[in-house]
């Protein structure tokens, strides 16, 4: 669908629930809250489904739409969500509409708006909202929050002039983005940083530090007081060595399994290196489970990885 067909329909059904995916991150939930706010302002009832995992991102960003208990929704949109299996937990039913930029959409939901070359879902509610009611400044806080998380605070490949020409827009229109970037990007919790302090103090180096092996064990996890929440992203932190081709994240499940992601440059095959162990992805960021203690696990990958360089 266009964005002028899914204004239409936006404009005649009535009493939404927006659906955010499984484990939630700030383009679903800024993407959300935006259209629920936008809906709400043309004279809608639009909820957002209570997310159990709101807790674990930006709860705030979420709590003036959440639907009551009981509400009787009439039409669900979902938002950057490509497939049903991200269903958020508990949720049954079905999508009317799918707002999404992921190119791997499986067209799940009845309509469709798909813009596979957006950086993130709130660039495309961007031009909804302007369709249906027209930037305001609360709107475009939630839409920048939506747009900087997905490009990592502008800094990842998928950025491009049109991202920053729609990030521009929603400074003009009164998005608050030096307040938001130091809330989104320059603020962490204290047990973040301690395991921060605790993973990049214990790297291992492999094959003139090409390779780089972090290792997080549930020890250390404990010393830093640290929870699921505190650990996202840690495995972008051995790839910020000046000279790594190769990152490797081993996460500690218990004495005898770990979880492995693995980062490359593209010179050793992240995908071929997970397979070995039942995993996979792409081929330069790839994920396996391996049954063995971390740091057996670690020398077994180097192993391995080594082999590849030949
Ligand atoms: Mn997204």
């Amino acid at each position: 669908m266009t964005i002028g067909e899914t204004a239409a329909v936006l404009r005649e059904n009535n009493d939404y629930l927006i659906i955010t995916h499984l484990r939630p991150d700030g383009d679903t939930m800024g993407s959300a809250s935006a259209l629920c706010y936008a809906l709400r302002k043309i004279g809608k009832t639009a909820y957002l489904y209570n997310n159990p995992q709101f807790e674990d991102s930006y709860p705030w960003l979420a709590e003036p739409y959440l639907a009551p208990e009981g509400f009787n929704a009439k039409y669900i949109v979902c938002v950057d969500m490509a497939d049903e299996k991200l269903f958020p937990e508990g949720f049954k039913g079905t999508a009317d509409l799918c707002i999404d930029h992921h190119p791997s959409n499986t067209f799940y939901a009845k309509n469709t708006l798909l813009w596979p070359e957006k950086a993130s879902c709130g660039e495309i509610v961007m031009e909804l909202v302007k369709e249906l009611c027209g930037l305001d400044p609360e709107v475009s806080d939630l839409l920048y929050v939506a747009v900087s998380t997905d490009t990592g605070c502008f800094v990842y490949g998928n950025t491009t002039a049109e991202t920053l020409k729609a990030a521009a827009e929603l400074c003009f229109a009164g998005a608050r983005n030096a307040y938001l970037n130091k809330i989104l990007f320059r603020t962490s919790s204290k047990a973040r940083l301690a395991l921060e302090a605790l993973i990049l103090s214990s790297f291992l180096y492999f094959h003139e530090g090409k390779t780089v092996i972090s290792v997080v064990t549930k020890e250390m996890l404990d010393k830093a007081g640290a929870q699921e929440k505190d650990c996202q992203d840690i495995a972008a932190l051995p790839g910020r060595v000046e000279g790594a081709f190769t990152s490797v994240t081993i996460k500690e499940i218990d004495a005898n399994s770990c979880k492995v992601s693995l980062r490359t440059n593209g010179i050793v095959d992240a995908n071929k290196v997970c397979a070995v162990f039942g995993g996979g992805g792409h081929k330069m960021a790839s994920g396996c489970t391996m049954d063995m203690e971390a740091y057996k696990a670690a020398k077994v990958l180097a192993d391995i990885i080594g082999g590849e360089y030949k």
